[in-house]
């Protein structure tokens, strides 16, 4: 395969564009031209061909006996045959809901549509999430209320340097999406302003002109007195939001009470401060609120971002350019993935699964009977929670995620995956959770085959194969046709560009249409934005064309510090690991130093420990003990852990937000103590270390 392919990153939703040359071990350059990293790469997109190579890749199926532990190679026939008869079995004991299915928001979107089709046309389930329920499920829930459409960002990234006052609410984008900080440092040379807002002084706060550090949880708070104050001010724009807008009597009132002492209360934020924020956006044309995981991952996660869109409809800025409300999204495909049908009730293209309009026209595009399609399942926690018990599915097939590091209480999730009479996982290397399966199918990985991703940006792209892939290995595709045939008369077609062309059928017509793009499309303009490139510039996407404003109340995290527990515990990520770690803790020029517990001098001092030293943290749930690092540019109040290793979710909180069915990550209570040394860490490969 002699000259370089222009392909896209394995990892998150940038989805940079970078070139691959090479055989079996690709070789990464620059693809200058791709506009959203113009040749730029993190560190994990340089490092990306250490994916490659390594002695962890699974390369052919294998079935654990549940007696002895030991696992053995299987042929591919015999594999699927075993997956199929399990899933019968679960079938005529349960009913069709015995069997559950778990995606991913890094499969490409013709996987995430076959898989979404294999669950609802060939195995009739209707037990089927994603990780992307973790991931801005909040966001997506809030945009779908606020603006009645859920695009990330509904304008290119680039637009960000236009914003004279940039708002980031819990994004650390420097260490999580690291060429996106350059947005940030030309807006600053234009003599535009960042404001960042996390309990946390982050490498992104050092581009900062105002850093807030508001206690974990309270960002819903923030956003109400920051409103207050606006309104107070005369800064709100009356005539968009009347003529624009609905709701805004009732918002406007909620807020009334939210002064800036009674703030400060709750979010530890002082007054004078954010009377200076307040000040800085009254006095801006083009404001932009950007939220991440640090206000999302909440129980509260859903309002908090409604009450961060009403920042910025009542400031008159959304649909206006360089402006306006936005979500970073996270994984690869974060948005597509949501897009073609692996939520819990969705079908393709955006489509809600009780809508008697939309089952039709995805039944005709698939050749089954409307009535026969499933309605809606349980989100991915409560799917997972269901796992084994009574009315729960017996057998589950996970796809691109990797539960037992990163699903909240993972001690009772890992628990409930231990129950199932059959767990199947196709992964690429040995997961801490395909160590639990029974059957582990090994499957092509990102170069090695072609798939198209859609970027934060609503960005359609093309992630071309440019090396060959080991023997024995299949698609996630071939291992969903295999599975379909098996089970059902449906048709799958294992050919990514067929696919994809089903899946615009199938779209066509609802919130996400991808029915006009085309693999050749994608090649020739670089990526296809599906809706266009800026969305809300004269109207929302309700029948009204106006945005809605929600009154939300401030309710605070489900779990408070207390004398047991007196510290804030939150999660969240550094700059060289990737989620879960099961494809970067591999990479060899990545380091993998495990997991730290970051603390405050102050709290350093009261459990007597510097930085190095053992230290165990625990809340309700569980334990984990790790080095302490010990940095003044933490809340004295809060403690935080990075999730790529086994431990942070042993700790966190398992409370889902009413709406959006996202789980409390970002915050619970804890305790701290000082320990004579750390828990063994295990290695990455549980396999090779049996
Ligand atoms: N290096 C790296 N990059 C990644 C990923 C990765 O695993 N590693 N994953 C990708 C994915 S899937 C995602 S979703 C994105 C996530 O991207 P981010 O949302 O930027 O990442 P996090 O570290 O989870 O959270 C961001 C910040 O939220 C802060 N925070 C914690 N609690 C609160 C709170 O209550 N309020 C506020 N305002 N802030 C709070 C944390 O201190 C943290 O600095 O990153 C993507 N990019
Ligand atoms: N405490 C805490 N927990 C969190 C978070 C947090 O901030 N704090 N963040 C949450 C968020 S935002 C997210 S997105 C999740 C992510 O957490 P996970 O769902 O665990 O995500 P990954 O680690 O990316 O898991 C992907 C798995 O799929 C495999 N894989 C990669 N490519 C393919 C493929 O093409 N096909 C198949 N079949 N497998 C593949 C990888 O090897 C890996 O095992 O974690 C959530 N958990
Ligand atoms: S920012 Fe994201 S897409 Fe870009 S190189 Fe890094 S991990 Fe890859
Ligand atoms: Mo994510």
């Amino acid at each position: 395969m002699g000259a370089a392919v222009e392909t896209h990153c394995p990892y998150c939703s940038l989805q940079c564009g970078m070139r691959l040359e090479g055989r079996r071990v690709p070789e990464v350059s620059a693809w200058e031209e791709f506009p959203v990293n113009r040749g730029a790469l993190c560190r994990k997109g340089w490092s990306a061909a250490g994916l490659y190579g390594g002695r962890d890749r699974l390369t052919s199926p294998l079935v654990r006996d549940r007696e002895t532990g030991e696992w053995s190679a299987v042929s591919w026939d015999d594999a699927l045959d075993r997956v199929a008869a399990g899933f019968r079995a679960a079938r005529a004991d349960r009913g069709p809901d015995g069997v559950a299915v778990f995606g991913g928001g890094g499969l490409t979107n013709e996987k995430a549509y076959s898989l979404g089709k294999l669950a609802r046309a060939a195995l009739g389930t209707s037990q089927i999430d994603y990780n992307g329920r973790w991931c801005m499920s909040s966001a997506a829930s809030a945009g779908i209320r606020a603006f009645g459409l859920d695009r990330g960002l509904p304008f290119p990234l680039a637009d960000v340097e236009e914003a004279d006052v940039l708002v980031l609410v819990g994004s650390n984008l420097a260490e999580t999406m690291p060429p996106a900080a350059r947005h940030l440092d030309r807006l600053r040379e234009r003599g535009g302003r960042v404001v960042v807002v996390d309990p946390r002084r982050t490498p992104t706060a050092d581009r900062a002109d105002l850093t807030l550090q508001p206690v974990p949880g309270t960002d819903l708070a923030l956003a109400l007195g920051v409103l207050h104050l606006l309104v107070a001010g005369g800064a709100v724009e009356e005539d968009y939001l009347a003529a624009r807008t609905t709701g805004w009597p009732e918002v406007r009132e909620s807020v009334a009470a939210w002064w800036p002492e009674r703030v400060e209360r709750v979010t530890g934020i002082e007054a004078h401060e954010l009377r200076a924020f307040a000040a800085m956006l009254a006095g801006s044309p083009r404001v932009m609120v950007l939220t991440a995981r640090g206000a999302e991952q909440h129980s509260t996660g859903s309002d908090t971002v409604l009450a961060w869109i009403n920042v910025a409809l009542a400031l008159g800025m959304v649909g206006k350019r360089g402006a306006g409300y936005g979500c970073l999204t996270g994984q690869g495909n974060g948005q597509g993935g949501r897009e073609h049908g692996q939520k819990a009730d969705q079908l393709p293209g955006y489509r809600r699964i009780d809508d008697p309009a939309a089952r039709a026209h995805v039944a005709g595009v698939w050749g089954v009977d409307p009535d026969t399609l499933p309605g809606p399942g349980r989100s991915a926690y409560e799917l997972l929670d269901a796992l084994g018990t009574p009315g729960g599915p017996s057998a589950l097939l996970v796809m691109g995620s990797n539960i037992v590091v990163s699903a909240p209480r993972a001690t009772h999730v890992t628990e409930r995956l231990e129950s199932l009479d059959l767990l199947v996982v196709c992964d690429v290397v040995m997961s801490e959770t395909a160590a639990l399966a029974d059957v582990v199918l090994p499957v092509t990985q990102w170069a090695e085959e072609t798939g198209t991703m859609t970027n934060l940006e609503g960005r359609v792209v093309l992630r071309q194969r440019a090396i060959t892939p080991p023997p024995g290995v299949r698609s996630d595709l071939d291992v969903i046709a295999g599975l379909a045939s098996r089970l059902s008369s449906v048709p799958f077609s294992t050919d990514p560009e067929e696919v994809f062309a089903e899946l615009g059928r199938a779209s066509a017509g609802g919130p996400a249409d991808y029915s006009a793009i085309t693999y050749d499309r994608i090649r020739d303009e670089g990526g296809v934005f599906w809706g266009g490139e800026r969305l809300f510039a004269e109207s929302f996407a309700h029948p009204d064309g106006r945005a809605r404003m929600y009154a939300v109340e401030h309710r605070g995290a489900a779990e408070q510090p207390c004398a047991d527990y007196p510290v804030h515990l939150t999660t969240g990520r550094v700059l060289a690991q990737y989620q879960s770690g099961a494809q970067t803790r591999r990479v060899r020029s990545l380091p993998d130093d495990g997991p730290f517990i970051e603390v405050h001098p102050l709290l350093a001092a009261r459990l007597g420990v510097d930085s190095g030293d053992p230290l165990r943290v625990s809340t309700r749930r569980g334990t984990m003990s790790a080095p302490a690092r010990v940095v003044p540019t933490i809340r004295p109040d809060t403690v935080f852990v990075p999730f790529h290793w086994v431990g942070a979710n042993r700790l966190t909180n398992d409370a889902l937000d009413p709406a959006s069915r996202m789980p409390e990550f970002k915050v619970c209570a804890a305790r701290l103590a000082r320990v004579e040394e750390v828990a063994q860490r295990p290695s990455p490969d549980p396999v090779a270390r049996a």
